[in-house]
């Protein structure tokens, strides 16, 4: 029998990202996937109102966290992840292929010293590594395409699969990031289309096309059916053209440059200098080709 956890959608309106609380409602053990920190950019302020909400919902449901879980290294805001091991003692994992995001920006920013082998986080998962939450098991396959770190969760019959596919009027991620590839991305997306049709499917971010109502959750056969990428390129090679063709017509995400040197660092922020402030490092003029925001 197919294994069902309870999943809670928390969704942020400042980056559109979706946040998951995802438990065992037979033993309530539940893990967090892709928290957000909240940062703005203008002041400079930080705030964990995002993260204080999800561990508020585990708290009222009695729940108990094993798990803070990242799906990739996000370019668009912050990860809680460390915010949140540090209220819950949780362990923090995200794929093992994040050693080698880490090494594209440890040269972006030029940090000398930034280690470059994942001990940011508490583990790092292998394609098709199995884990359990509470009961149900759960499983890990590489997603490569928007990043080469990306990675699903795959729980009971759900799957976290983020920045793949948007829900079907929102078509697909784009694959223009260091180490992002069209290619990788089809032959990924190809991937979570292969689960049985009924599987849940919660994608990562919602940009509510046409201005609707923000939503999370489609099923892999709705996605087959509807997904305007998915329905409208038939084959590879085509959905790669049209893909490229679109990224290169997409501003950076305004947070990039700040996201990557936390995300990268398992998101820690910065370590205060001599008067206790964090400060952020931003590189110019690395990439040249980018369109004007
Ligand atoms: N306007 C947003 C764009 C964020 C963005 O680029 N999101 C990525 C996921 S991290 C994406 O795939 N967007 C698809 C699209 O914009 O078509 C921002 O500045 O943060
Ligand atoms: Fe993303």
């Amino acid at each position: 029998m197919t294994q069902k956890p309870e999943v809670t959608a928390f969704f942020d309106q400042r980056t559109c990202s979706v946040q998951y609380v995802v438990a065992d409602p037979e033993t309530s053990i539940c893990v967090i996937i892709d928290p957000v920190h909240d940062f703005d950019e203008k002041s400079g302020r930080t705030g964990t109102e995002n993260a204080d909400r999800l561990l508020q919902f585990i708290a009222d449901k009695g729940y108990t966290l094993s798990w803070i879980l990242d799906t990739h290294p996000h370019a668009d805001h912050f990860s809680a992840a460390q915010y949140l091991k540090g209220r819950t003692g949780a362990p923090t994992a995200i794929g093992e292929k994040v050693v080698e995001v880490q090494k594209l920006w440890k040269d972006f920013y030029n940090w000398l010293e930034f280690r470059t082998d994942g001990s940011q986080w508490d583990k790092l998962f292998a394609d098709g590594e199995a884990f359990k939450v509470g009961s149900i098991d759960a499983r890990v396959i590489f997603s490569p395409g928007h990043t080469l770190a990306s990675i699903s969760y795959i729980i009971g019959d759900a799957a976290f699969i983020h920045d793949t596919m948007f829900m079907p009027d929102g078509g697909t991620a784009r694959a223009d990031f260091p180490g992002g590839s069209a290619t990788a991305l089809w032959t990924s997306i190809q991937n979570i289309l292969a689960l049985p049709d009924a599987t849940r499917l919660f994608t990562g971010h919602d940009y509510q096309p046409g201005g609707r109502e923000p939503r999370w959750e489609s099923t892999v056969a709705e996605q087959k059916a509807g997904n305007i990428h998915i329905s409208t390129f038939k084959s590879e090679a085509e959905f790669v053209a049209a893909r490229e063709a679109r990224d290169k017509t997409l501003p950076m995400p305004k947070l990039i440059l700040h996201a990557l040197q936390v995300n990268t660092n398992g998101g820690c922020l910065p370590q205060p200098e001599a008067n206790g402030v964090r400060y952020l490092k931003i590189p110019l003029d690395q990439f040249p080709d980018a369109c004007w925001g």
